[in-house]
């Protein structure tokens, strides 16, 4: 988290007030979305297609959002038969590349939700970098069978 902890109080408290930052430079994200878990969860996924429509590569270095009491990148992987889940601590997008979040590869943890989501719910996601940060609205959608 290279965010300060006040500028990051300021903006999750100034829903009126105007971003504290710009927006990642090209970072677009797109078709966001958190699988409906039942009430009690205290974790849930958070899948989306990162685009960089820029001409610089991006590094994603936080991830965060004022509905949870944190928000982690996770790779999931095979390992010896099983699924496995590990902490990225960020993420590269090349220059006009894209990265998807998405069910058993990377992907967001939002961890610890402070009241619960439904179906028709929504939550905006920040994704940092550097110095900017970008706003992504997630949308709560029944979990495919
Ligand atoms: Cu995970």
């Amino acid at each position: 988290m290279s965010v300060p902890l006040s500028a990051l109080a300021l903006l999750l408290a100034g829903a009126a007030a105007a971003p504290a930052f710009a927006d990642c430079k090209g970072l677009k994200v797109d078709n966001a979305w958190i699988p409906e878990a039942p009430p009690v969860a205290s974790v849930l996924a958070g899948f989306a297609s990162l685009v960089n429509d820029g001409d610089q590569p991006l590094h994603i270095d936080a991830v965060d959002g004022a509905d949870f009491g944190s928000v982690e990148l996770h790779q999931m992987s095979m390992e010896g038969g099983m699924m496995q889940m590990r902490p990225l601590q960020g993420l590269d997008l090349p220059a006009h590349g894209n990265v998807a979040l998405a069910e058993g590869g990377k992907h967001l943890m939002l961890m610890n939700p402070k009241h619960p989501f439904k179906a028709g719910d929504a939550s905006v996601v920040l994704f940092h970098c550097g110095k900017q940060a970008t706003a992504a609205r997630f949308t709560v959608k029944a979990a495919q069978p």
